[in-house]
């Protein structure tokens, strides 16, 4: 990787993806896009261009003017403004992708590198341990469209021998960039209140089971695979998996160090997104493939996490 182009570089992940990628490679080659106005550290970090992936000529340009040899694409709508406005979802994730791989073979980008998400899986999968391949039923429109990218990105390289990689996360835990639109997005919420002295109501309910995983893992996962060795992987898209936590273990885990914090719960719509998914996900062929192993545990993501927004 030597030219990179990050697409949705102000989210969640975005945000702290750019950060490492400018550690490792350089702040000059990191070009960062977004249709948000990026954060100070986006524009410390990188060359950032106003960028809607929706257009193909702008993406194009883009890829073009820099050189780009390799692409993070990172801009897509979230499970739970997915069904609030599943058409959306649908164009921005489907369409903002087919630009993406469009655009990475018209112009020689040699490696594609895009999240997929437990969303994949429906209500028919194992509850534990969901195997990385088995049959695909989602019910939400974020699921469908994750299911479609990665059928993509496994033709785009069959067919034009682009190098596309992709890993299912599951919901992510971070203290820099707020996530947005996510049924995960409860587990952030947990530690952002908890951090400001104040108390939450959840919505989802306290025994609700989900995968998680700290963001450095995220991060991590996601840069390791796209450093991986072509010849070890035996497929495109991996499950990745760090920890299975209930809600209420989560805030059991910030009421050790923050004893006055306190949940309420109160399920809406969400709750049955997130019944949809598995509680744990088998990561095997990560872990024999690309040596995938996640760094932090429930308690190490939580003294971290609190530390940093205690700094902010
Ligand atoms: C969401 O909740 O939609 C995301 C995801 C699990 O992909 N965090």
């Amino acid at each position: 990787m030597k030219k990179i182009l990050i697409t949705g570089a102000c989210g969640q992940i975005g945000t702290e993806l750019t950060i490492k990628l400018a550690e490792m490679y350089g702040d000059e080659n990191i070009i960062t896009t977004d249709i948000q106005k990026p954060p100070a550290v986006i524009r410390e970090h990188s060359k950032f261009e106003y960028l809607n992936v929706m257009d193909t000529d702008q993406l194009a340009k883009a890829v073009v003017d820099h050189d780009i040899d390799t692409i993070f694409h990172m801009a897509a709508i979230l499970s739970a403004t997915g069904e609030k406005n599943p058409k959306f979802a649908y164009d921005i994730n489907m369409q903002g992708l087919m630009n993406v791989l469009e655009v990475a073979c018209r112009k020689r980008v040699k490696k594609l590198v895009t999240p997929s998400s437990i969303a994949v899986f429906g209500p028919d999968a194992p509850k534990q341990n969901t195997p990385n391949e088995i049959p695909l039923n989602p019910t939400t429109m974020y699921g469908v469209t994750k299911v479609a990218g990665e059928k993509l990105l496994q033709y785009y390289y069959l067919k034009f021998g682009l190098d596309t990689r992709s890993l299912r996360y599951p919901g992510i835990i971070s203290s820099e960039t707020a996530p947005g639109g996510g049924t995960t997005d409860y587990a952030v919420d947990f530690y952002l209140h908890a951090a400001r002295g104040e108390n939450y109501t959840c919505f989802v309910e306290k025994d609700t089971v989900l995968p998680f995983m700290y963001m450095a893992d995220a991060i991590k996962a996601l840069i390791d695979l796209a450093n991986a060795d072509n010849n070890r992987l035996r497929r495109r898209v991996y499950n990745v998996s760090a920890m299975a936590l209930s809600a209420e273990e989560v805030v059991t885990s910030i009421q050790q160090y923050k004893p006055d914090f306190h949940c309420d719960y109160n399920a809406d719509s969400r709750q049955k997104i997130a019944d949809s998914w598995p509680d744990s996900i088998s990561d095997k062929e990560a872990r024999d493939e690309w040596d995938w192993s996640p760094d932090y545990d429930l308690d190490k993501m939580t003294r971290e996490m609190l530390e940093r927004l205690a700094t902010k």
